[in-house]
């Protein structure tokens, strides 16, 4: 039964009075547990509210707000119901509620867990902690039609905003669930960045790791290194898009990943990956003669000068200010393809920088290379890069790190590497990590089964990369991103499989909806031939 009225402009609107139709819920990651109920569904009206209750949940409730308005027109006014003295009315069937009520999320999992149910009674989502809420608000949103993404408000007769009815309790796998940015070798504004951010949160991505500096551009003001950025910020690849930020720019990413409470991860590469700081300054070089900047896509044939205390001037300074800059605990000192260190010296170098960079109180992160040395503070996290299979002695450099008390970051390069080819050829990417990397090979692999000693404790978490040496607009980078990133995130949040073993099947048709989101939103992604478009 539905009642028909003309609006002043003769248009029909349809006044619902019949339960609006869902569709199943396909979701990304997939929650730890769901139960998905035959009754009515929730509905989101003109007269929804959402409340909420103490801990943080007002900010989480607001942005929630802030993505549904746009797309719904809809007012959502953010009620506070702790505050006894606004005497809010108690939930209806059409608010939101978002509660930080301790005991929310299964033990051991209080940080990032969370509960939600929707009914056609209400919505209601509770986790111990804001971040909590802010997971499960990503987890809220996939439930409802895709066009809630719409960043313009969506009034196509008949649109009705309706989540089915389900039980869900949810919790991480893993602890860091990373995306990296190369904004190096291109250079990506603030808003780009920030857009990334945006994009990432939605596959409860908890870092941003932003490779800062590489032989192609140096993108970080650094007090009394003036020409680190006014020479080697103005470079890169083809000198298509140099730049760099301010200390205040780089605040206000920082600031932005924090309200979506992702952690930034700062990374200086060194001591290889430099050419750019050693074109600003010569001092830094053995020869003392400053190279040309660079703008190629060659890697491996630059270092800093391991034998001069200036270098070491240089680098306690960097590190120092980025560990002031940087709240989240963590610094990542690079340490990759250094090819043209001699040995012995790269390990001297790593030991003595990762040394004096904990004195910060940072916790270092390096590429697996740096576990050639041995003595690095004890904790140092291992970022592996080599493939699904180890090529080169990378599991032995890995292994020194959990030796050391470390644990590791997986971001075997055949599979979690974003800016590989598709196996369709795609404009943009490389193809040096095992050949073009489809969604289904993005997600078929088992963490626990790469290096012999790094099981599922060793392992702090997993993350995809994209370097940028072949894309420069960020739609393009959204473009690779887009869904392999779903792939990984899956892989990082959704409980371990039997045999460690991701059944592509069961995701491909989720990873369709979650595009259709994607696609809402004016976000980049391929369509890849390997998932079942509809
Ligand atoms: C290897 S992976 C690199 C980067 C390149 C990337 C291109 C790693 C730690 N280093 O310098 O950008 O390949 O795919």
């Amino acid at each position: 039964l539905a009642l028909v009225v003309l609006a002043a402009g003769g248009t029909a609107l349809a006044i619902g009075l019949r339960p609006p139709e869902v569709s199943m819920p396909q979701l990304v990651p997939q929650p730890v547990s769901i139960t998905t109920h035959d009754g009515d569904p929730f509905e989101l009206t003109g007269d929804s509210r959402i409340l909420v209750d103490g801990g943080g949940a007002d900010a989480v409730g607001e942005h929630l707000a802030a993505t549904f308005r746009v797309s719904t027109g809809y007012q959502l006014p953010v009620v506070e119901t702790a505050d006894a003295t606004t005497d809010a009315a108690p939930p209806g069937p059409h608010d939101i509620t978002l509660a930080v009520a301790p005991g929310s999320a299964p033990a051991g999992h209080e940080e990032e867990g969370y509960a939600l149910s929707t009914a056609a009674t209400g919505a209601r989502l509770t986790a111990d902690t804001a971040e909590g809420l802010f997971r499960g608000v990503q987890t809220l949103r996939q439930l409802f039609p895709a066009a809630i993404e719409s960043r313009e408000r969506v009034d196509a007769l008949g649109t009705r905003w309706a989540a089915a009815s389900v039980d869900i309790d949810d919790y991480p796998r893993f602890a860091y669930r990373g995306a990296m940015l190369d904004v190096a070798r291109h250079f990506f504004d603030v808003s780009d960045v920030k857009r990334y951010i945006d994009d990432i949160a939605l596959l409860k991505t908890n870092h941003l790791h932003l490779h800062l500096t590489d032989d192609q551009g140096w993108r970080i003001e650094i007090d009394g290194w003036p020409k680190l950025t006014e020479i080697g910020g103005t470079s890169s690849v083809n000198d298509e898009r140099g730049g760099f930020y301010t200390k205040a720019d780089y605040a206000e990413i920082v600031a932005y990943a924090q309200q979506r409470f992702i952690t930034v991860v700062p990374e200086i590469d060194l001591p290889g990956h430099t050419n750019a700081a050693l074109a600003a300054y010569p001092e830094l070089t053995c020869t003392g003669q400053a190279p040309p900047l660079y703008t190629g896509i060659e890697v491996g044939f630059s270092t800093v000068c391991i034998n001069s205390e200036e270098t070491y001037r240089f680098v306690s300074d960097v590190v120092r200010q980025m560990a002031a800059m940087t709240p989240g605990p963590y610094l990542h000192l690079g340490g990759d393809e250094s090819l043209s260190t001699p040995e012995a010296d790269f390990v001297r170098f790593i030991e003595r920088v990762t040394t004096d960079a904990a004195q910060t109180g940072k916790t270092i992160i390096g590429w697996h290379e740096m576990g050639a040395a041995t003595a690095m503070p004890k904790g140092t996290i291992g970022q592996y890069w080599s493939f699904t299979r180890p090529q080169d002695g990378a599991e032995d450099d890995t292994i020194t790190f959990v030796r050391n008390g470390g644990q590791v970051i997986l971001s075997p390069a055949d599979v979690a590497y974003l800016d590989m080819v598709y196996e369709t050829g795609t404009e943009f990417g490389q193809a040096w990590a095992q050949g073009p990397t489809s969604v289904r090979e993005s997600y078929g692999w088992k963490p626990t089964r790469i290096i012999d000693g790094v099981g599922e404790e060793q392992i702090l978490g997993i993350e995809a990369p994209i370097w940028t040496e072949t894309m420069h607009r960020m739609q393009d980078v959204e473009y690779m991103a887009f869904p392999r990133l779903a792939s990984v995130m899956e892989i990082a949040w959704s409980p371990k499989a039997e045999h460690d073993q991701h059944d592509f099947e069961a995701f491909a048709p989720r990873v369709v909806a979650f595009s259709e989101r994607l696609e809402a939103a004016g976000i980049g992604y391929h369509r890849a031939p390997d998932l079942p478009w509809t």
